[in-house]
C-alpha cells in the first residue's frame, strides 16, 4: 500500500485558532479522507509552533510563565480538531522532549556538514513573523510580510544558505511540481534569482526557544525548530528517513504566505543534513475579512468553533473547500455562508436524498431493486453523472476542491431533474415498476455521488450510507460491488435549512 505523508502548518500559540488555521487543517483532512479512499496508507499530522520571541512576549503580556502559556493556547488548537471532525493520526508541540531531540540531533547534522558558522547579523527584524529582511526588501517601511519591521544586530549562527542557490534552482527544474501551484513556483524562482544570503539560524535577545547544542546563550531559530517538527513526527533521529516510503512522499500544505521557509529554506537543511526532500509543497489563498487577510495580530477572526456548533462541521469544511478557489483569496461571510448551505446542501442534495428515500418507504415497501432494462432517458442519465464524477478525481488531486465540488452539484442537479421529470408520484398509479425502476436509479446516483461527497461531508455521508444499509468503511472501499437491492428503514434529514428570521445570529457578534 502507498504511503502518503500530510502535513499542515504547526500554528503559533500566540492567539486562539480562527477560520485560517481551521481551513489549512480541513483541507489536510479532506484530502488525507480520499488518498485513505483511494488505499494509500496515510499519515496526517497537525500541531503547534511554540517558541520565538513573538510566542515570550505574549506570555508577557498575559502575565503567565512561556509554559504554562502554550499549554493553554496549544491546547485550544487541540480541542478545535474534533470539532472539525479532523482525522490526524498525531499531533506536535514544539515544546515537547521528541522534537527537542530532534532539533538538537538535526542542528548537530548541519553543524557536522559544514554548514553552520558563528557571525554577526544586522537588519530589519519582523516580530510577527519571525523573519530578518535587508533594507531593500522593505515595503513603506514595513516587512515584506506585513509586519512592523526593528532594525537590530546580534551574534548568531549563520546557516550557508547562498551555497544552496544553482542546487535548489537545479532541484526546481527537475521537479516542476515540488512547488504548486506554478504562481508560487515562479515566484520563488524570482526570489532566489536575486541570491540567496547566509541564514541567521540562532538568537541571543531572547531565551524561550531550544538551546543550540554546546552554546546555550543561543536558541536556534525559530524557523528551523518549527520545519523540523515534520521529521520529529516521522520518528527521526531514531527512523531512517532515507529509506522512508512515507517521507518521500511527504506533502506540505501551507499558506502562500510561508512558502519561501517551507521551499526553500527547508530543502536547503534537508539537503545540507544529507536528507531526501519532500515531494510537494501545496500552497492555498487567504481568508479575507473586508479584504484584508483574516488574521489574529488584525483582530479581524471568526471563530471556526461557533459555525460548527450552530450549523455542523459538515457545513463549515463543504463552504471553506467550496467557496475560495484554491490558490486564490477569498472573502469569508456569515451570508456567503448561509446561501451555499440553504442552496446546495439542504435545498439540492438534502432534499433529492430527502425525497428519493422517504419515497421508497412510503411506495415501495422500504426496497427498490435493479432495473432489468435501461430506457433511453435512463441511460442519458446516468451517463451524464457518470461524466460528471469520472474526471472528478484528477480534480481532486490537482487540489482544485472547489471545481470537484462543482461537478458533485451538477451531478446532483441532474439528479434532482431526472426525478422531476419522470415523476415517480405519477408513476405510483400508472406504472409502479418503472416507478421503482426510477427510484432505484435515483438512488444509486445518490449513493455515487456521496461517496465522492464523502472526504467533505463525512459525517453525512455515514448518515446516507446508513439509511442505505451499507456500513461505512464498505461504501467508501475502492473495490466495493454496489448491491443489486437497497433496503431503506428509517429516513433521517440531512442538511435543515438555515431560516434567517428564526436563528439566534447572537453568537458571532463578539467575533
Ligand atoms: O506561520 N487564510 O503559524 P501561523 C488562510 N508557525 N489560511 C490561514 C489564514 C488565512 N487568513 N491565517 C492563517 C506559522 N492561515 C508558523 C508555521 S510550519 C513549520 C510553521 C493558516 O499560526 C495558513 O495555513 O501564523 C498559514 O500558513 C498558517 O495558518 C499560519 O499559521
Amino acid at each position: 500500500m502507498r504511503s502518503t505523508y500530510i502535513t499542515t502548518p504547526i500554528y503559533y500559540v500566540n492567539a486562539k485558532p480562527h477560520i485560517g488555521h481551521a481551513y489549512t487543517t480541513i483541507v489536510c483532512d479532506v484530502f488525507s479522507r480520499f488518498c485513505r479512499m483511494l488505499g494509500s496508507d496515510v499519515f496526517f499530522t497537525t500541531g503547534t509552533d511554540e517558541h520565538g520571541k513573538k510566542i515570550e512576549q505574549s506570555a508577557n503580556n498575559a502575565g503567565i510563565a512561556p509554559q504554562l502559556f502554550t499549554d493553554s493556547i496549544s491546547k485550544l488548537f487541540r480541542d478545535l480538531l474534533p470539532f472539525l471532525n479532523v482525522t490526524n493520526d498525531d499531533f506536535i508541540r514544539t515544546t515537547e522532549r521528541r522534537h527537542k531531540d530532534a532539533v538538537a540531533h538535526f542542528w548537530n547534522r548541519l553543524k557536522e556538514s559544514g554548514y553552520l558558522y558563528l557571525g554577526e547579523y544586522s537588519g530589519w527584524y519582523d516580530m510577527r513573523n519571525e523573519a530578518y529582511f535587508s533594507e531593500d526588501e522593505l515595503v513603506d517601511g514595513k516587512s515584506p510580510l506585513g509586519g512592523e519591521a526593528l532594525y537590530m544586530t546580534e551574534k548568531c549562527y549563520f546557516f550557508r544558505l547562498s551555497d544552496f542557490q544553482d542546487r535548489l534552482l537545479d532541484f526546481y527544474e527537475k521537479n516542476p511540481s515540488f512547488i504548486f501551484p506554478s504562481q508560487r513556483r515562479n515566484e520563488v524562482i524570482s526570489f532566489m534569482s536575486r541570491g540567496l544570503n547566509d541564514l541567521a539560524v540562532s538568537r541571543t535577545t531572547f531565551t524561550w526557544g531550544i538551546p543550540v547544542p554546546d552554546d546555550p546563550g543561543h536558541v536556534i531559530y525559530v524557523w528551523l525548530d518549527a520545519l523540523t517538527n515534520y521529521l520529529t513526527l516521522n520518528g527521526y533521529p531514531n527512523n531512517d528517513q532515507s529509506s522512508s516510503e512515507r517521507w518521500r512522499n511527504v506533502i506540505h500544505f501551507v499558506g502562500k504566505e510561508i512558502v519561501r521557509f517551507h521551499a526553500v529554506y527547508w530543502p536547503a537543511f534537508l539537503m545540507a543534513a544529507k536528507l531526501p526532500l519532500p515531494k510537494q509543497i501545496v500552497s492555498h489563498g487567504w481568508w479575507l475579512s473586508e479584504g484584508e487577510k483574516m488574521s489574529k495580530s488584525l483582530g479581524n477572526v471568526q471563530d471556526p468553533i461557533k459555525y460548527c456548533k450552530l450549523f455542523g462541521s459538515d457545513a463549515l469544511r463543504y463552504y471553506l473547500l467550496r467557496e475560495l478557489s484554491f490558490g486564490e483569496d477569498g472573502n469569508f461571510s456569515l451570508s456567503g455562508f448561509i446561501n451555499r448551505y440553504n442552496s446546495i446542501l439542504a435545498n439540492a442534495y438534502g432534499n433529492l436524498c430527502n425525497r428519493v428515500f422517504s419515497f421508497v418507504v412510503k411506495s415501495c415497501d422500504n426496497k427498490v431493486e435493479r432495473p432489468r432494462d435501461l430506457t433511453g432517458d435512463d441511460q442519458l442519465f446516468v451517463t451524464a453523472v457518470d461524466a460528471d464524477l469520472k474526471g472528478s478525481s484528477s480534480l481532486f488531486q490537482r487540489y482544485a476542491f472547489s471545481k470537484y465540488l462543482e461537478k458533485l452539484e451538477h451531478a446532483i442537479s441532474l439528479a434532482n431533474q431526472y426525478v422531476d421529470f419522470q415523476k415517480p408520484w405519477a408513476l405510483k398509479t400508472s406504472d409502479q415498476g418503472r416507478m421503482r425502476d426510477v427510484l432505484f436509479l435515483a438512488v444509486e446516483q445518490i449513493y455515487k455521488i456521496t461517496r465522492l461527497f464523502y472526504p467533505v461531508i463525512p459525517i453525512c455521508a455515514e448518515k446516507v450510507f446508513t439509511q442505505l444499509g451499507i456500513p461505512m468503511d464498505k461504501a467508501i472501499a475502492t473495490d466495493y460491488a454496489l448491491p443489486d437491492e437497497f433496503h431503506i428503514d428509517v429516513v433521517e434529514s440531512l442538511f435543515p435549512r438555515i431560516d434567517q428570521s428564526t436563528t439566534n445570529f447572537d453568537v458571532f457578534a463578539d467575533d
